[in-house]
C-alpha cells in the first residue's frame, strides 16, 4: 500500500519549498518512505472530497491504507514513531525531541505566522504600519530565546531529530523577511538543515511540479 500525500497543484511561493507539504516531503525522505503525491487545487481543497480528508480545505494530507491524517505536526510525529531515523530510541530523549516538534508548532511558528498575516492580509489597513514593528519584535524575542538554547551545537538536543525537521521548516518561512539573518546561529542552523539529502531529494520533488507549473500574476 503507498502512501500518497495532497500538495499544491500551483504552490503559491513557486517552489521556494515553504508551503507545509515540503516538511511532510522532508520527513518521508529522511525515513525512506516512498510516496505519491495527489496535486490539488485551490478550488478543490474546499471541495467535500477534500473536506472529507482535511476538514480546514487545506493541504498537506497523509493516507496510507486505513489510515487518512492532516495537520503537518500529527503526519511528522507518526511517520517519526512508525519508522526509524527521527526520533531517538532513549524514552526521554525521545520525550524531549517530541516537545521540539510542539515547541516549533505552538510556539515560534505563531508569531511567524503572523507576520505573515500582518504583511499579507493586513497590510492595506490602517493600523498596519504601526503594528507591524511589533509582529516582527515578538518573533525576534523568540529567536533571541532559541538561538540562546541552539547555542554553538548543530541540532536542539544531540542529533537531528524530528524537532530540529519542524523547527527549520518553521524557521525557513521567515527567511524572505530578513529576520532570520539577524540570528547567524539560527541561519546556520536552517542551513544545515537544508543541506540534509532528505531535504534536498524534498525540495527537489516540490520544486519540479512548481518550476514547471505557469504561475499566477
Ligand atoms: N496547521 C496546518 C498544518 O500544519 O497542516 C496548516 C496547513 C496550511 O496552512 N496549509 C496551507 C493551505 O492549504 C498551505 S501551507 N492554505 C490554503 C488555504 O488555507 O486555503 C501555507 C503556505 C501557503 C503559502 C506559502 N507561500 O506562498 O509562501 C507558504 C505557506
Amino acid at each position: 500500500m503507498s502512501v500518497v500525500i495532497t500538495a499544491f497543484e500551483r504552490s503559491p511561493d513557486g517552489g521556494k519549498g515553504l508551503a507545509r507539504d515540503t516538511r511532510v516531503r522532508w520527513a518521508l525522505e529522511e525515513v525512506g518512505q516512498p510516496y505519491e503525491v495527489r496535486l490539488i487545487s485551490f478550488r478543490a481543497m474546499k471541495e467535500p472530497a477534500h473536506l472529507r480528508l482535511q476538514p480546514f480545505g487545506q493541504i498537506p494530507t497523509y493516507e496510507d491504507g486505513d489510515l487518512a491524517l492532516f495537520e503537518t505536526g500529527a503526519i511528522v510525529l507518526h511517520l517519526a514513531q512508525s519508522h526509524s531515523g527521527l526520533l531517538p530510541e532513549e524514552a526521554n530523549a525521545r520525550a524531549r525531541a517530541i516537545g521540539w516538534m510542539f515547541a516549533a508548532l505552538n510556539t515560534v511558528e505563531p508569531p511567524i505566522l503572523d507576520l505573515v498575516v500582518a504583511k499579507f492580509d493586513e497590510g492595506d489597513r490602517p493600523w498596519a504600519k504601526e503594528r507591524l514593528p511589533l509582529v516582527e519584535d515578538r518573533i525576534r524575542h523568540r529567536l533571541v530565546q532559541l538561538s540562546a538554547r541552539l547555542g554553538d551545537a548543530d541540532w536542539l538536543d544531540g542529533a537531528f531529530s524530528g524537532g530540529d525537521l519542524m523547527m527549520v521548516s518553521v524557521l525557513l518561512r521567515l527567511r524572505p523577511s530578513g529576520i532570520l539573518d539577524e540570528f547567524p546561529g539560527l541561519a546556520a542552523y536552517v542551513v544545515r538543515g537544508e543541506a540534509r539529502p532528505a531535504y534536498r531529494r524534498a525540495f527537489a520533488a516540490q520544486w519540479a511540479i512548481n518550476a514547471a507549473a505557469p504561475q499566477a500574476s
